[in-house]
C-alpha cells in the first residue's frame, strides 16, 4: 500500500479522497482514475479492490507507482460494495482526510461532475450526485434499470420518510465530520442497499443532505455486478428498517401516553 501525500486541498472542504471500489474492472480502472485526476487535480484517489481475478489490483498498483496521489487498498476477496466502502472510509479517516467521495469505476459517474459536488459540500454534510433531480440526465440506461431505480427510490422515500430523490445513487461526498458521528459498525448492507443505509443513518443524525444533478451513463465496458440477490437485499433491508422505525415510533408514543415523557419523533 502506498503512502499518502498531503498537499492540495479543495477550498472550503479540505483534503478529499475519492474511493473507487473495484471488482473485475481491468478495462475501466486506468481510465476512471485518469479522468478523476484530470477533473479534480486536488483530490487523492483510493482504489479499493477485492482481489479481482482479472488483475485490476495490479493495474491500480501501477497507477499508484506513477502518481503519488493514487493509492490502492487490496482486500482479500469479494465482500460486496458496502464492505469495500467501509474499508475505504476507515483508510481515509486514519489519514485525516476531510471528505470522502464514492464513485463507481465503470464510468457511470462522470468525474467532470465532481467539482460541482465538491462545491456543494462546502455547505453540506452529504452531497448526492442525483439522477432524479431537475437538470440530471440518465444516458443509455435500459428501461428495466430505469424502472428499478425509480421504483427503488420511491419505495425508499415512502418507507423511510427521507426527503431524498436518489437514495440509491452511489456518487456522493461525505464530510468526515459526519462519518465520525455515524455508527458505521452497525452497517450491515453488502450490496447497493449500502447507499440507502448510509442515507438513513445520515438523515437520522440530522445531516445536511444536498442533491446535485449529474449525468449518469450506462457502463460501456466490463461486466455488471448487479444481481437479483442484490435487489432482494435492498428490498428486504428497506422493509426491515421501515418496520423498525414504526416500532420505535409506536413505543415512543406509548411511553408518551403512559409516562408523560418523550414525544413522537
Ligand atoms: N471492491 C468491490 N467493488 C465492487 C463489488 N461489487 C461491485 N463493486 C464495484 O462497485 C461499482 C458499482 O458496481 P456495478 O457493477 O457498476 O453496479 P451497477 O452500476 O449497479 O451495475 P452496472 O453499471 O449495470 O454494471 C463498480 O466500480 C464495481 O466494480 C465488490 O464486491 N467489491
Ligand atoms: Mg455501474
Amino acid at each position: 500500500m502506498s503512502e499518502t501525500h498531503s498537499g492540495a486541498t479543495v477550498p472550503g472542504v479540505g483534503r478529499v479522497l475519492v474511493v473507487i471500489p473495484t471488482y473485475n474492472e481491468a478495462d475501466n480502472v486506468s481510465t476512471i482514475v485518469g479522468r478523476v485526476r484530470q477533473a479534480a487535480p486536488q483530490v487523492e484517489v483510493l482504489v479499493a479492490d477485492d482481489n479481482s481475478p482479472d488483475g485490476t489490483g495490479a493495474i491500480a498498483e501501477d497507477l499508484a507507482r506513477s502518481d503519488g496521489r493514487v493509492h490502492v487498498l487490496h482486500r482479500e476477496g469479494k465482500q460486496g460494495l458496502g464492505a469495500a466502502y467501509l474499508a475505504g472510509f476507515g483508510w481515509a479517516r486514519r489519514r485525516g482526510f476531510d471528505a470522502v467521495v464514492e464513485m463507481d469505476a465503470d464510468g457511470s459517474h462522470d468525474p467532470r461532475d465532481l467539482p460541482a459536488l465538491l462545491a456543494a459540500a462546502v455547505d453540506a454534510d452529504v452531497v448526492i450526485g442525483s439522477r432524479w433531480t431537475g437538470g440530471a440526465r440518465v444516458v443509455n440506461w435500459p428501461l428495466r434499470r430505469l424502472l428499478l431505480s425509480r421504483f427503488g427510490n420511491l419505495y425508499a422515500r415512502l418507507a423511510l420518510g427521507m426527503p431524498v430523490a436518489d437514495a440509491t445513487g452511489g456518487y456522493r461526498v461525505y464530510r468526515s465530520s459526519l462519518l465520525d458521528l455515524l455508527d458505521l459498525d452497525s452497517v450491515c448492507s453488502q450490496g447497493y442497499s449500502f447507499q440507502v443505509e448510509l442515507c438513513r443513518l445520515a438523515h437520522r443524525a440530522g445531516a445536511r443532505i444536498v442533491e446535485v444533478p449529474i449525468t449518469f451513463a450506462e457502463r460501456e465496458r466490463g461486466a455488471s455486478k448487479m444481481s437479483p440477490l442484490i435487489v432482494a437485499e435492498a428490498l428486504w433491508r428497506i422493509t426491515g428498517w421501515a418496520v423498525d422505525d414504526r416500532r420505535t415510533a409506536m413505543r415512543r408514543g406509548w411511553r408518551a401516553v403512559t409516562v408523560g415523557q418523550d414525544r413522537w419523533p
